[in-house]
């Protein structure tokens, strides 16, 4: 993903169906299935990648970083277990949709990017295959994100992955 940083802690799907019994039920459950299914306009299935289908992202030290990327399935159900209350401590999304690349996030002739902050509670569902997404470095010391990213793919789409996901989770 064009080198961009990826400072922070991952725990990848298959060790988080070892450990949690609430996680893969949530995830295997029909409720978000046909949630996700209604906001996307489209029907959404498992991915049956068990080390992509649900992570778990922490950013915990000053300058954490998720870089910027595109992931390899269409949507992301992503859900906020801590996050810094103020935006001015870092861990914002910043997103370009329908990137032709990465560049586009700071491509400024471009429709601009977009920032968005997130608080503990909070969840967003993006488009993630085509939409150029990073997070901000947090800013001081003692701050945390901690996020669940849920995977979905649907029908049409060829199941490929990269080896960068196998590098972060597995
Ligand atoms: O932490 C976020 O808001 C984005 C997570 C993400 O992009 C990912 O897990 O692929
Ligand atoms: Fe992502």
């Amino acid at each position: 993903m064009d080198g961009s940083p990826r400072h922070m802690t991952t725990l990848g799907g298959h060790v988080i169906a070892q450990e949690s019994r609430i996680i893969p039920e949530l995830y295997a459950g029909p409720a978000l299935r046909t949630l996700i299914s209604g906001l996307a306009g489209e029907t959404v299935i498992d991915v049956p990648d068990t080390v992509e289908r649900h992570v778990l992202n922490i950013l915990h030290r000053e300058g954490d970083t998720h870089g910027a990327h595109t992931d390899d399935y269409p949507y992301a159900l992503v859900l906020f277990l801590e996050a810094p209350d103020h935006p001015a401590g870092g861990g914002l999304l910043e997103y370009a949709p329908k990137a032709r690349s990465l560049k586009a996030i700071d491509d400024a002739s471009n429709a601009p990017a977009r920032t968005a902050h997130h608080r503990a509670g909070d969840a967003y569902l993006l488009r993630s295959d085509t939409t150029a997404h990073r997070v901000t470095p947090l800013t001081r010391p003692g701050l945390r994100r901690a996020v669940l990213n849920f995977a979905y793919t649907t029908h049409s789409t060829h199941p490929h992955t990269t080896p960068s996901a196998r590098e972060l989770y597995s």
